[in-house]
């Protein structure tokens, strides 16, 4: 019978050994195949970005997906970082530059997986061309947050999110009903005030989960 501290290590080591297992499985494969001499901006868990990219089967490199054909050539916006993309695309796409280009191979387990897609068979290996053209502040990002909270203390009070729609229903210009106002409020804070302390905490904004928090 082991002595209990080295029983301990040898289950520290096995859990090591088993995580690093998981995390080859679960690995993309990254090449940066144009980098822009300048980099504005880099792209964050949350940021909206619009990338146009092209999918192909790894096994024989025929093109399942262009969004230049199928979204007539415009470019496609997606939230990064939520799953509104593949779990590969949205790994393959954090901290990309405004022009960056990206060639990223992806194991079926981040991609459609066993059961495959439409096109997709089941166990594919994917390969995707991007290209990202912009990166805009997504829904819900922090410098909205700092916008709304007047008195910078990180809660965001009925008053300052009172003010915001006061301020929002200006610019809108049209004839809106006053009591409408008042329920919007309310249904904000029925939504968001998740510990019903009646501010809403930049947590409890943040549904995107952000880095800068
Ligand atoms: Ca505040
Ligand atoms: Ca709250």
């Amino acid at each position: 019978m082991p002595s209990c501290p080295v029983f301990i290590l040898l289950l520290q080591v096995l859990s090591l050994l088993i995580a690093h297992i998981d995390c080859e499985e679960e690995k993309i494969k990254l090449e940066v195949t144009h980098l822009p001499s300048v980099c504005t901006q880099k792209s964050r868990r949350g940021d909206l970005m619009n990338a146009h990219y092209d999918g192909y089967l790894a096994k024989d490199l025929s093109k399942f997906y262009c969004s230049r054909s199928e979204t007539d050539g415009h470019p496609k916006w997606f939230v990064l970082g939520v799953g509104q993309v593949i779990k590969g695309l949205d790994m393959a796409m954090i901290d990309m530059c405004p022009g960056e280009k990206r060639k990223v191979t992806i194991p079926p387990s981040l991609a459609y997986g066993e059961k495959g897609y439409d096109k997709i068979p089941p166990n594919a290996i994917l390969i995707f061309e991007i290209e990202l053209l912009g990166i805009s502040k997504g829904p819900r990002s922090m410098e909205a947050f700092r916008d709304i909270d007047l008195d910078n203390d990180k809660f965001l009070s009925k008053d300052e999110i009172s003010n915001y729609l006061t301020e929002e229903f200006r610019k809108d210009e049209k004839q809106r009903d006053p009591s409408m106002h008042g329920r919007i409020l309310t249904d904000i804070f029925q939504k968001n005030d998740h510990d019903k302390d009646g501010l809403i905490s930049a947590r409890e904004y943040n549904v995107y989960k952000h880095d800068e928090l």
